[in-house]
């Protein structure tokens, strides 16, 4: 079983402009001339935590990690505006090329997987390998199973605080009638809906419930970013031309080295949608973790993940 590697300081962090209104923030950690990789965040809003800086050797790897636009410290917070999946691929390319750097491993789970593989589809030169996880391609049957009915099943107790935050007559359509209260001019209609919608997902996350999470997706900055960003997104089908972009473009990734990493009780993400990802991208290495639902710092899941990038140091060097 593999573990994180120790807590580590960025040696260089800063804001990038990106639009007229937008700046994201980023941050370098690990050694300037080691092998690069970027890192995307989940949500999309999710924001970066610490830890995230801690899958990669930091002698060996040298990690760009961002706020995509809305989220963390990236400004302003939770803005809609000038904020879409082809917006964010747009930055990515925009920190590599101010970083000098001509390829880089792409590393993201959930969300994070779905920006990774939209990436890897229009920018494959620019990949040397993708390490995906907890794969998420934002079909529309992956939003009706999360939000709608489904894991509804899986976890009645918290889906009921869910719920109760949509009146009766609104509740065949959950998505709708969120997104109204997520862009409402009262802000406490705002933050009230934005809370109930980001615990869901942070009560869901794990295999064991882990009120700390919960609790971290109560707070009010979190909050926002993560339940308007991905209403926002996921209302527009994440920007894409029809519900299987992904899929239906996967022969564009086929020659990058890929890792996808699935635990089996992922809820957030079933796990369907990783196997019909395996299915059509044979080619790339396919791990279900036995003991493990959706979240990052689960034990099997951070060990496959360390482990991943440390076959990757080697076989980058
Ligand atoms: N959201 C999937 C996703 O990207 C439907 C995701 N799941 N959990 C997260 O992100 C957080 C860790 C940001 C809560």
């Amino acid at each position: 079983m593999k573990t994180l590697y120790p807590e580590i300081e960025p040696f260089d962090s800063g804001m990038l402009k990106v639009s007229d209104i937008h700046e994201i923030y980023w941050e370098r950690v690990g050694n300037p001339d080691g092998i690069p990789v970027v890192f995307l965040h989940g949500g999309p809003g999710g924001g970066l935590i610490p830890m995230y800086r801690q899958f990669f050797d930091p002698e060996a790897f040298h990690v760009v990690l961002f706020d995509q636009r809305g989220s963390g410290r990236s400004t302003p917070h939770a803005e809609l505006r000038e904020n879409t999946t082809w917006d964010l691929i747009n930055d990515i390319e925009a920190l590599r090329e101010k970083f000098g750097i001509d390829k880089w491993y792409v590393f993201g789970g959930s969300w994070g997987s779905t920006l990774s593989l939209a990436y890897g589809i229009n920018h494959p030169d620019r990949c040397l390998g993708l390490i995906l996880r907890g794969i998420f391609l934002t079909r529309k049957k992956e939003l009706q199973w999360f939000y709608q009915y489904g894991a509804s099943e899986i976890f009645p107790d918290f889906w009921e605080r869910y719920r109760d935050e949509i009146p009766e007559e609104e509740r065949d359509d959950f998505m709708t009638a969120y997104h109204k209260r997520l862009t409402s001019d009262d802000e406490a209609v705002r933050l009230s809906a934005a809370r109930a919608w980001s615990t869901w997902e942070g009560a869901t996350s794990k295999l064991f419930p882990d009120q700390e999470l919960v609790d971290h997706w109560e707070g009010e900055h979190e909050a926002l970013s993560l339940a308007r960003i991905e209403c926002h997104y996921f209302m527009n089908g994440s920007f894409f031309p029809d519900d299987n972009y992904l899929l239906n473009n996967v022969d564009k990734i086929r020659d990058i080295p890929t890792v996808i990493v699935q635990g089996r009780y992922d809820v957030v993400c079933p796990m369907t949608s990783a196997w019909e990802l395996h299915r059509a991208l044979p080619e790339a290495e396919f791990i279900v973790v036995a003991d493990a639902g959706h979240s990052v710092s689960e034990k099997g899941i951070t060990s496959a993940l360390v482990d991943a990038m440390d076959r990757f140091r080697t076989a980058g060097l």
